[in-house]
């Protein structure tokens, strides 16, 4: 179904691995596409309750394909029909999105990393913002979701001078949720996103409305979306399970619904 993926459901967790290693998982239309189809697949199926992004081989993604530009192509085009797309679907998803970083992020492959609601990485990982060192701004929404994560200061400092940084650095930055081993690199991912998993999907999607609203809008129309949210959660399956393990003392058992 997937020509440049590979998709993978196991206990709630859907995991999708950009794969074409050779180029250190660069994007071609088609990646652009299969990415964006398998998270708008993970988002429809209610047995989801949490995508991992990450990458085939030693690199997480090292931006477009530069050995697949076309010479006279109109970029602010493919971003439209390639990028934009993508990561809109990833920005209106309502499950956990996890970046597992696991070798270098690269140009629209640390746009990617941006895009995702939570960064894994390890003594393997790199970011850089390529764009520069080919004369192209960053994009795929790298400067929207990089100010608001590191400031706006740190954010011009990688923007314009394209230095790479390291994982320690990222972590120092503010980039990451969790910097772990190589060594447990799996174990670790599993057990983030399997943590996630079993947390109450529906509430975790309404944090995530109100964390990107929360930019866009005024504090009495923030106000009003908290409620409405908070009206939805607490209609939930998993809000009447949540309080009735607390009054059975005992851990519960979300469904996600
Ligand atoms: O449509 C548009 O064009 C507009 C949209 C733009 C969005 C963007 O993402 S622009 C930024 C594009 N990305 C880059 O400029 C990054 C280019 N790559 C690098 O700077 C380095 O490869 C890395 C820092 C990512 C990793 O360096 P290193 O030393 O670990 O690996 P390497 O030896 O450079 O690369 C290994 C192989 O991957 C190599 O192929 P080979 O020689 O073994 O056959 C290299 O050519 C290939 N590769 C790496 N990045 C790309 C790539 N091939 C195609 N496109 C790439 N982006």
């Amino acid at each position: 179904m997937y020509e440049t993926i590979l998709y993978n459901v196991d206990q709630g967790v859907a995991t999708i691995t950009l794969n074409r290693p050779d180029s250190l998982n660069a994007f071609t239309k088609q990646l652009n596409d299969d990415v964006r189809k398998a998270v708008k697949q993970a988002s429809g199926d209610s047995d989801v309750r949490c995508i991992v992004i990450t990458g085939a081989g030693r690199a997480f993604c090292s931006g477009q394909d530069l050995k697949d530009v076309g010479e006279s192509a109109d970029f602010g085009e493919v971003l439209r029909n390639n990028y934009h797309p993508m990561v809109r679907e990833i920005e209106r998803c309502e499950k956990p999105v996890i970046a597992a970083v696991n070798g270098v992020a690269a140009g629209a492959g640390f746009s990617l990393a941006l895009a995702c609601d939570f960064r894994i990485a390890s003594e393997k990982s790199s970011f850089i913002q390529a764009f520069i060192h080919i004369g192209l701004v960053p994009d795929a929404a790298n400067l929207y979701y990089l100010p608001k994560l590191i400031g706006e200061a740190k954010t011009m400092e990688l923007a314009v001078l394209g230095d790479k940084i390291s994982a320690e650095t990222a972590q120092q930055y503010g980039l990451l949720t969790k910097l772990v081993s190589s060594d447990n690199w799996e174990d670790e991912v599993n057990a983030f996103a399997g943590r996630l998993a079993a947390m109450p999907t529906k509430a975790i999607g309404l944090i995530k409305r109100s964390i990107k609203a929360s930019w866009n809008i005024t504090f009495d129309e923030y106000l009003e979306k908290e409620a409405y949210g908070q009206r939805i959660a607490g209609l939930t399956d998993d809000f009447e399970e949540g309080v009735q393990a607390f009054i059975d003392k005992r851990k519960p058992a979300f469904q996600g619904k």
